[in-house]
């Protein structure tokens, strides 16, 4: 096993820290800033960036590493401080996503397969030269009438699994990301069959395609019913359903799992993984991989304006803090009110 590759791995989920998924392409950003009333112009998307890896306590103690768009990649801050030092002098490590975004699958209606692994060798070895050490493909599953098919769940795992070997041969470490999408309304129990069927499929493709899991971190949804569910969840409920699928089908070789927030209020997402570290006896750490869970507070206290900026980094780095609490097992509602207040 490569000893730099689990180095970094387990960097990536160390006590405490978590990942910030700052990573939307130039179509997702512009819906982010849509709604802040912001333009998605690049020195917009730029400022914003800054401004978050700037945010000294936030990055120095809670974020072990940040997801980049390539175009951040390769952004210089406005004093011409390449963002990528930013995030290093923070302490901080760099990584990139390398998908080209899910598009609809070829006989396939109303499922998607994950493109970009033409060229993607090359891509990786310029990555790493710009600093990149892990990087991230997310598949997307969507739940609905007939979906998903096998055909569709075994491709997108074949996917991630071609795209895990080929980072780790670059020396980078893979974040494996099948997302089962929470639209809908489906009840948790169909979330739990879907994620569990997801979760074996990738897992028996990682074997196949030999990747080291020591070497990767898995990025899943928890298990949670369709937003637009009759019937929603209770916090302990969602915390021991994917815990319990999490044990059916990770191996304890897998470092860790950073869950991504799918949609989830800021608070549920923070609360859930907070349940679930509280429930103890783990094989793997728990952390965050948290998009828009931990930004959209910040965009909203920004709204595009300079005057912004300082509020719009209390709100990241508070968002960050409670975060850090929850992957520890120690936040409480009341500590959020009180830090909110
Ligand atoms: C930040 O959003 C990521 C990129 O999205 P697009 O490729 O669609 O622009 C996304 O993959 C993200 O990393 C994960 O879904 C986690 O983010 P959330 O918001 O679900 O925590």
């Amino acid at each position: 096993m490569n000893a730099e590759l689990e180095t970094i791995a387990q960097k990536m989920v160390s006590d405490g820290k978590g990942i910030l998924a700052a990573d939307e392409s130039t179509s997702t950003i512009k819906k982010r800033f849509d709604a802040i009333g912001v333009e998605s112009t690049e020195e917009n998307r730029r400022d914003y960036r800054e401004l978050l890896f700037r945010s000294d306590e936030a990055m120095k103690e809670y974020i072990s590493g940040v997801i980049l768009f390539d175009e951040t990649l390769r952004q210089k801050a406005k004093d011409g401080t390449p963002l990528v030092s930013l995030i290093q002098q923070a302490g901080s490590i760099p990584g990139i996503k390398v998908d080209a975004g899910a598009k609809p699958m070829a006989l396939f209606p109303g499922e998607t397969i994950t493109e970009g692994l033409d060229g993607l060798a090359g891509r990786l070895k310029e990555y790493y030269d710009l600093g990149a050490r892990f990087a991230k493909w997310r598949a997307v599953i969507d739940i609905g009438a007939g979906i998903p098919t096998p055909g569709a769940v075994a491709a997108n795992a074949h996917a991630l699994a071609r795209y895990a070997a080929l980072c780790q041969e670059a020396n980078i470490v893979p974040i494996v990301e099948p997302e089962v999408l929470m639209d809908g309304d489906h009840g948790i129990e169909r979330c739990y069959e879907v994620t569990e069927y997801v979760l074996r499929v990738v897992f028996g493709e990682l074997y196949q395609q030999r990747v080291a899991l020591e070497g990767m971190v898995l990025k899943p949804n928890m298990v949670v019913p369709g937003k637009k569910a009759r019937t929603q969840a209770s916090v302990a409920q969602v915390a021991e359903q994917t815990v319990r699928v999490l044990k059916a089908t990770v191996p304890a070789a897998v470092p860790g799992i950073a869950f991504l927030s799918g949609g989830q209020s800021d608070e549920d997402a923070t609360a859930h993984l907070d349940a679930m570290v509280k429930l103890g006896n783990l094989p793997w750490k728990l952390t965050y991989s948290y998009g828009r869970a931990l930004q959209a507070a910040p965009q909203k206290a920004w709204s595009g304006k300079a005057e912004n900026v300082a509020a719009a980094q209390a709100a990241f780095t508070h968002r960050a803090r409670m975060n850090s609490l929850a992957a520890l097992g120690r936040w409480s509602a009341e500590q959020e009110a009180k830090k909110a207040a």
